[in-house]
C-alpha cells in the first residue's frame, strides 16, 4: 500500500534544472535523482561548464543530460525543450535556478549591467517557463520552482538589480500559479537565505590578516542559526515542491534562511567567534562575482 513517503517520490519524472553544473542547481538535481526521477536535464552557458557538470553527475552515479543553453536565449531554450520532449517525453519539473548577481552601488551600475541581471534572473525564468508550460498543460501536470532570495523581501547596498529581479520573480511565481493552476500546474519558489556556494564565496573570504570577512560576521549576527546554509539544507524542500506531496501548494515562496526574516539581528561585535561552526558542502568550482 502506498504510504505518505511515496507522495514525496519523483518516479518517472523528467526534471530540468537550469544553470545546474554546480552550486544549488546541482544539489537540487542530485536530490531529485535520489527521489527517483527518471531523467535529470541541466543546461549551462558553455561547453566547459556542461562538461564539468557532467563529470559531477557521473561521479554521483547520475546519467544526466547536459546541454549548452543560455536561459535568456528563447531559440536555444525552445530547442532544448523540443529535444527533451523527443528524447524523454517532456519536462515534468522545471527549476529556474540559473542566476547571476552584480554587487555594484546603484549609482555606479551601468544600464547594461542592470539589463544583464534582469535578463538572467527574471526574463530567464519567464522564457523557460513559457517554453515548458504548453507541454505541462497537455499532460495536466507540472511543477515549476523558482529561485527567489532574501532579496525577494529585503534590500541591501549594491544589489539593486538582483533585488528587483528576485522581487519580480516572486510575483511571476504567483502569476504562473494564478494563470495555470487550473491545469494542475504548481509554481512555487524556494527563497534561500545565505548559502555557501561559489556565488556567495566573495562574501565569506578571509581578510588579508586572517580575520573573518565583515559580511560573514554580519550574516551570522542576522541569522539565529549563526551559520551559513549549505546546499543540503535546501534539498528537502526542493523534493517536496517537485513532488505530489505539494500538489495543493501553489504560488508560495518558502524561505529557508535559518531564521533571518524572523529576526532583527544582534550586534555583530557581541558574537563569540569561537562558537561558530565552519560551513560545509561548499562546491568550490568557480567564483561568480563581477
Ligand atoms: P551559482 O553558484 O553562481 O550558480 C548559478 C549557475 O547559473 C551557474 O552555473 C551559472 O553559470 C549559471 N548561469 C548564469 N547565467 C546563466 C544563463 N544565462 N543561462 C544558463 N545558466 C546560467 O549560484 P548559486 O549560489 O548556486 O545560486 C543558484 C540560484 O539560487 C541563483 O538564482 C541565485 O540567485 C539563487 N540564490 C542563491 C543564494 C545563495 O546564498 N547562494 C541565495 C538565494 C538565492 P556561470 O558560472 O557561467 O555564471
Ligand atoms: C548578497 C548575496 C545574496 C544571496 C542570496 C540571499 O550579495 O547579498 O549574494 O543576494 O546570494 O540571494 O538570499
Amino acid at each position: 500500500m502506498a504510504g505518505i513517503l511515496d507522495e514525496f517520490r519523483l518516479d518517472g519524472k523528467v526534471c530540468w534544472v537550469t544553470g545546474a553544473s554546480y552550486g544549488l542547481g546541482l544539489a537540487y538535481a542530485k536530490a531529485f535523482h535520489e527521489a527517483g526521477a527518471k531523467k535529470i536535464v541541466f543546461n549551462d552557458i558553455n561547453q566547459d561548464l556542461v562538461d564539468r557538470g557532467l563529470a559531477a553527475y557521473k561521479e554521483a552515479g547520475i546519467d544526466a543530460y547536459g546541454v549548452v543553453c543560455d536561459v535568456t536565449n528563447e531559440d536555444q531554450v525552445n530547442a532544448l525543450v523540443k529535444d527533451v520532449e523527443e528524447k524523454f517525453g517532456g519536462v515534468d519539473i522545471l527549476v529556474n535556478n540559473a542566476g547571476i548577481i552584480k554587487r555594484i552601488p546603484m549609482v555606479e551600475m551601468t544600464k547594461a549591467q542592470w539589463d544583464q541581471v534582469i535578463s538572467v534572473d527574471l526574463t530567464g525564468p519567464f522564457v523557460c517557463s513559457k517554453a515548458v508550460l504548453p507541454g505541462m498543460i497537455k499532460k495536466g501536470y507540472g511543477k515549476i520552482i523558482n529561485a527567489c532570495s532574501m532579496m525577494s523581501e529585503l534590500g541591501r547596498e549594491t544589489v539593486s538589480a538582483y533585488a528587483a529581479a528576485k522581487g519580480g520573480l516572486k510575483m511571476l511565481t504567483r502569476n504562473i500559479c494564478s494563470e495555470y493552476g487550473q491545469y494542475n500546474i504548481q509554481c512555487n519558489a524556494i527563497g534561500p537565505g545565505y548559502i555557501a556556494t561559489p556565488q556567495t564565496a566573495p562574501l565569506r573570504e578571509k581578510q588579508p590578516d586572517g580575520s573573518m570577512h565583515p559580511f560573514d560576521r554580519f550574516i551570522r549576527s542576522k541569522t539565529p542559526a549563526q551559520r551559513w546554509g549549505t546546499t543540503k539544507d535546501l534539498q528537502g524542500l526542493a523534493v517536496f515542491l517537485a513532488s505530489p506531496a505539494s500538489d495543493f501548494i501553489n504560488g508560495q515562496v518558502v524561505y529557508i534562511d535559518g531564521g533571518i526574516l524572523a529576526y532583527i539581528g544582534q550586534d555583530p561585535s557581541q558574537l563569540d567567534e569561537s562558537k561558530f561552526k565552519d560551513v560545509t558542502g561548499v562546491e568550490d568550482v568557480k567564483v561568480n562575482d563581477d
